[in-house]
């Protein structure tokens, strides 16, 4: 604990300058807190239903509709080892590493810089059969916090993603519905001391992963189509988004 703490004290503990001073940012700052929050608290309550489960990854849903369209929220959970909660939060926020396991992108840009830890998004997904073709306009937000519940944890790390608006892409004008969704990734690491003075190598790492989604598709999508796809696509996600960090981490430094 006491030499993951001293890791830990190099990296950003706060938000940067330019992303506090944004018109965004008492949302951003507000939603990526209640996200933190609602990831922690677990699955015992809250009538969460197990979909898939595979070696350590567990995937909760539950069913439910917003003006007849399904916005079922999911909750998983996973643990990978040799990897960092730092390193699995800069691949799940960074734009170099979407196409290496975003399955389902057809097209990314980064509409706005915000600041080196909050961007703007705007991307396209592949079409899904009989609907009409998706965008999603979201901001993205990646920080370290302190454990309010462990003061003495200092590597709980969050990436928080959150529908906005943007006047020069407004919705719905060309052939894409636009999707509104609330995501979130929190890492925490957890180091299994290797003996004595000897240096942490990436098979002494553990970081511990809890993925929150809520997806409106925006327009008409068949309930029971979107549901079948979810089924299938999340699990797929976590599984290709976990393998990717690992194979991306194994020959480079450890950061903490
Ligand atoms: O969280 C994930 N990815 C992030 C980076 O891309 C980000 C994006 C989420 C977009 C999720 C929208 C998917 C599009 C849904 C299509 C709905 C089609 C309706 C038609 C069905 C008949 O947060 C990973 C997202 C993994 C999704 C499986």
């Amino acid at each position: 604990r006491d030499r993951l703490k001293q890791k830990s004290a190099s990296v950003l503990t706060t938000p940067t300058m330019s992303a506090i001073e944004h018109r965004l940012w008492p949302e951003i700052e507000k939603i990526t807190m209640e996200q933190l929050h609602y990831a922690r608290l677990g699955v015992g309550a809250g009538g969460w239903q197990l979909f898939a489960e595979d070696g350590d990854m567990r995937m909760y849903r539950r069913e439910e509709e917003a003006d007849g369209l399904v916005v079922d929220p999911l909750k998983a959970c996973h643990v990978v080892k040799g990897v960092t909660g730092h390193e699995v939060c800069e691949i799940f926020f960074s734009p170099e590493y979407r196409t290496g396991w975003e399955a389902t992108l057809e097209d990314m840009i980064v509409v706005e810089k915000v600041s080196k830890d909050t961007l703007i998004f705007l991307q396209t997904h592949k079409r899904i059969w009989p609907a009409s073709q998706r965008d999603a306009l979201f901001w993205s937000h990646m920080r370290r916090v302190s454990d309010d519940q462990d003061p003495d944890a200092h590597d709980l790390w969050i990436v928080c993603n959150h529908s906005t608006e943007h006047p020069d892409y407004p919705p719905n004008t060309g052939k894409c519905v636009r999707v509104y969704l609330t995501v979130c990734l929190v890492c925490q690491t957890f180091i299994d001391p290797p003996k004595d003075e000897d240096e942490i190598k990436r098979e002494n790492i553990t970081c511990k992963i809890t993925y929150c989604s809520v997806v409106n598709p925006g327009g008409w999508a068949p309930a029971s189509v979107l549901r079948a796809v979810y089924k299938r696509e999340y699990p797929k996600f976590l599984k290709r988004f976990t393998s990717f960090c690992i194979d991306q981490c194994k020959a480079k430094p450890i950061t903490f």
